[in-house]
């Protein structure tokens, strides 16, 4: 891959060939990487080069086009090839130059030398090789397999991108022996969603989206115009949908006034946690005024609406089509879900709710859509469960205009299998009976969750069920980012801690190792999309110049650490090679399956930096399934085709009455206290609010925020909220009624508590927040992380949000905390 490296066209070349044709290809050559990273040749005269990348900063996966002069890069601009992209970024894209030249990286491997850690404490790194780096961690692996103690090893990541990353961390976990290789942050991010489509329509996924031809968009405590995924693409989706004809029209839910629901045509602010009594009056109207799609729902047998409040109906007298356990559901709940009883409960006006409810039940195509507001609380998923149930009520699953699941992409297989490679203790050692730190997937914990991150720091601290040993981090830093992350200081203290993070994150000041990543322009790395419009599509990251430091790509990272290990491990690792080798062989499965755009190798993967095949294959049209024909959505499908590709509940059906919860019904109610009767469907639940104080506290995520790892570009940090004026600081939103009360005024620095901590911070006075809810944003209160972010703003409200989880999803409940606020 040689002249990846240099320019593939000399600077006025490159003038003319892109004003002739628009766009500009980077040719390839035959070298490896590492061959051309060995060879530092500067060009002599100045000349620029374009490669192919993903953005790193958000789960939207931009495709970029990277400017480099001289082996400088200098600017980044949206890849106008790149489906999500089109050619434009959101304000963060461009900054992603700073990420690269952020001075306070780390400029290779580093080892501790203060034996004392904590906040405060300098970890007095100081320089060592890759290859002491690597063995250092090998020689630990090795000692606690000998000793059958290899589950104490734990690998945690939080933004996988790929099959050459994350990907790579399954095997790594079955030939070690380690149930806990690898915990993902899914449950600190956003499970509770992914959870309550698991539920009903037996998708454990986020849905993918047809907004280009939807008519109705019903919002849930979801950030559309700042958050939400993939972001760059929902404002372009904006701008069709609310200049297209019919309008799309839009009813937004939040519990203070943002940007989506400021742009809205309506802006309801309801109380936090209580979505689900909404979204459950909505259908109540929806069935009550017989607005349901009866081709995707059935309808009553003799086609008489008995949906009238209060009054019980026969379940033979309704013939279900694509759904299960409609009459059931209003039975035991929805019959008494009235707009006056949801406005008790939500403080949204029985007049909105009624509006809404006819809105949405009439115009076709609609789609309700929710996310971290909605399912971030106790009652999580039975509120999503509610939420999505408003879709399958209008017929908008698969459906054009509607929503769908994405599909991945035709990657190769691996150069070698990893089951070729396992010994007797990877297939039968003592670590197969040791349950997960996290306690997923046991009796005891978490039997229905995916990953339950929040809970690995207390329990090693606790032993319950072990101590680990031996800690690795990968794109995670929950010593901030988890809640009441004082906790992992303190578990991280008596571990042996390993971080892959370019940056000097919290987590990484509390390492003994650091075995650095390149940035995201220096190396090369898969990455299939995210939940998007359905269709295949997967990106690459093409190096735009030679690592600028002694860094390493944390997949070889990975894989060097895995040739470390005796035995058949360590002869995998070596077959494997190397991640651009892994990479290759993924881009195989092109040969066979070429892109709309023509890539059909690694060569042209590279070129173009994206593959994609823009036809979904199946939809819903007037309640029947339909499969692309290679001409037109025609060919029929069986209930059984659309059980096994579409609705994957036990039933085939989308289910209101769902199997999955019932099937694990004797469990959710001894562990959760909840009632047999309704456990299964979407119901009203109180939510619960620990911390003790009288206002709620919601963290959101705004448009210049990435993720937690946005703290220090500096004109990311001084733009974060426009409109409240914060900017060396962040501002904490507050209801002038509440501040007045509480003799506080515009400006004030206040202190929060809540029962596991305190931080202050100051206030701005907003009318559009709610008057019983504070809200700030989270990406601000490091303690490390580099010069910009250190120090600035108010305390993080990580350190003052209560550690709750739901036990069936195992979301997090960020917005759940209740806290107190006073002068400080
Ligand atoms: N710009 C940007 N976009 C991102 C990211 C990023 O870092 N930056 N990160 C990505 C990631 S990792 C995720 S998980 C997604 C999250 O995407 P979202 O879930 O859409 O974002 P959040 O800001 O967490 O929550 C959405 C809204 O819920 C509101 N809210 C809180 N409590 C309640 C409630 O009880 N009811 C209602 N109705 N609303 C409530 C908040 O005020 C907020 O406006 O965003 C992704 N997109
Ligand atoms: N209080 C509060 N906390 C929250 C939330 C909230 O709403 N409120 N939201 C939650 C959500 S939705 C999410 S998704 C999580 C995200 O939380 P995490 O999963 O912890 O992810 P980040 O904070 O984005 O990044 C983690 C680490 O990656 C490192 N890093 C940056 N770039 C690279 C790289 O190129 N390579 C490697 N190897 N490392 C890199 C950074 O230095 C940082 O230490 O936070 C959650 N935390
Ligand atoms: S931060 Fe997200 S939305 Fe913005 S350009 Fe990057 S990937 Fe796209
Ligand atoms: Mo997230």
């Amino acid at each position: 891959m040689e002249r990846i490296f240099q320019p593939a066209l000399s600077r006025r070349r490159f003038l003319q060939a892109s004003a002739a044709s628009g766009a500009t290809a980077v040719v390839v050559g035959g070298q490896t990487l590492r061959e051309t990273q060995a060879q530092a040749a500067p060009a002599a005269k100045p000349e620029t080069k374009i490669t192919k990348n993903i953005c790193h900063q958000c789960p939207a996966r931009c495709g970029i086009d990277v400017y480099t002069t001289n082996g400088k890069v200098h600017a980044i601009y949206g890849n106008t090839d790149h489906p999500i992209a089109n050619g434009k970024l959101c304000p963060k894209g461009p900054l992603g130059t700073y990420i690269l030249y952020d001075p306070d990286r780390f400029k290779g491997p580093m080892k501790r030398t203060n034996p004392k850690k904590g906040r405060g404490e300098d970890p007095k790194f100081v320089p060592i090789t890759w290859d002491e780096a690597l063995q250092t961690v090998a020689d630990r692996l090795n000692t606690l397999r000998d000793k059958g103690e290899s589950h104490r090893f734990a690998l945690i990541y939080g933004r996988g991108w790929g099959a050459s990353c994350a990907g790579l961390q399954g095997d790594f976990g079955a030939l070690y022996g380690s149930p806990n290789v690898a915990i993902g942050h899914s449950s600190m991010c956003s499970d509770g969603s992914i959870k309550s489509k698991q539920a009903t329509d037996g998708n454990g996924s986020y849905n993918a989206h047809d907004f280009r031809n939807t008519n109705y968009l019903l919002m849930f405590g979801c950030g559309f115009l700042e958050a939400f995924r993939p972001y760059n693409y929902l404002m372009q989706m904006w701008g069709h949908m609310r200049s297209k004809s019919p309008k799309t029209r839009v009813t937004a839910v939040d519990v203070h006034m943002n940007t989506t629901l400021a742009a809205s045509d309506r802006a309801l602010l309801i109380k936090p946690g209580t979505d689900g009594a909404l979204a459950l009056a909505i259908a109540h109207v929806i069935l009550t005024e017989g607005l349901w799609e009866k081709s995707f729902v059935g309808d009553f047998a003799d086609g008489v609406n008995r949906f009238k409040a209060g009054q019980a109906v026969d379940p033979a007298s309704f013939n279900e089509k694509w759904v299960r356990g409609l009459i059931e559901w209003w039975n035991i709940e929805l019959k008494d879900r009235t707009p006056k009883w949801a406005e008790g409960v939500t403080t949204i006006f029985e007049r909105d709710i009624l509006a809404t409810a006819r809105e949405f039940g009439s115009t076709r195509p609609a789609m309700a859509i929710f996310e971290r507001g909605v399912h971030a609380h106790s009652n999580g998923i039975y509120n999503g469960m509610a939420v999505h149930s408003l879709n399958a009520l209008v017929g908008s699953l698969y459906a054009k205009g509607g929503m769908m699941y994405q599909m991945g992409p035709s990657y190769g297989p691996m150069p070698v299998k990893a089951g070729d490679f396992m010994d007797d203790y990877a297939r039968n050692g003592a670590w197969k009976s040791q349950p997960r730190i996290d306690l997923k997937g046991h009796e005891d914990g978490y039997l229905m969750a995916n990953n339950m991150l929040q809970e690995v720091g207390p329990n090693t601290l606790a032993g319950k069920p072990y101590k680990l040993d031996t800690i690795m981090f990968y794109l995670s830093n929950p010593v901030w980012t988890a809640p009441n992350g004082q906790v992992w200081e303190k578990a991280l203290e008596e571990l042996f801690v390993i971080d892959t993070s370019p940056f000097p994150g919290e987590t990484a000041m509390m390492a003994d190792l650091i075995l650095p990543d390149h940035t995201f322009l220096e190396r090369l790395q898969d990455a299939p999309t995210y939940p998007f419009e359905g269709w295949p599509l997967a990106q690459l990251r093409v190096p735009a110049i030679k690592p600028l430091y002694d860094t390493k790509y944390y997949g070889d990272t990975l894989i060097e650490i895995g040739k470390r290990i005796k035995g058949p491990m360590g002869e995998y690792y070596n077959a494997l090679k190397d991640s651009e080798n892994v990479i290759r062989h993924l881009a195989k499965g092109f040969e066979s399956d070429p892109g709309d755009n023509g890539v059909n190798s690694f060569e042209s993967w590279v070129e173009k930096g994206v593959w994609y095949k823009k036809r979904y294959p199946w939809q819903q049209r007037n309640g029947e399934f339909y499969e692309w024909d290679g001409k037109a959505y025609a060919r029929e499908m069986t209930p059984e085709q659309v059980k096994a590709q579409l609705l994957k509940t036990p039933s085939g059906k989308f289910e209101f009455r769902s199997g999955w919860l019932e099937s694990k019904a004797d469990w959710i109610a001894a562990k959760t206290g909840r009632d047999k009767a309704n456990l299964m469907f979407p119901h009203w639940e109180e939510p619960k609010h620990p911390g003790g104080g009288d206002m709620y506290m919601v963290t959101p995520k705004v448009a210049l925020h990435a993720e937690g790892r946005g703290g220090n570009i500096p004109q990311a940090i001084s733009l974060l909220q426009p409109v409240l004026g914060g900017r060396d600081q962040v501002y904490i939103e507050i209801n002038p009624q509440t501040a007045q009360r509480k003799g506080i005024a515009d400006g004030d620095r206040v202190r929060i508590k809540s029962s596991v901590g305190e931080i202050e911070g100051h206030v701005r006075l907003y009318e559009g927040v709610r008057p019983d809810t504070l809200v700030f944003p989270m990406e601000h209160g490091h303690w490390a992380q580099g010069r910009w972010a250190q120090g600035r703003g108010p305390g993080h409200c990580g350190e003052i949000t209560v550690n709750q989880s739901d036990r069936i999803t195992g979301q997090c409940n960020y917005y759940s905390t209740k806290v107190s606020i006073e002068k400080a």
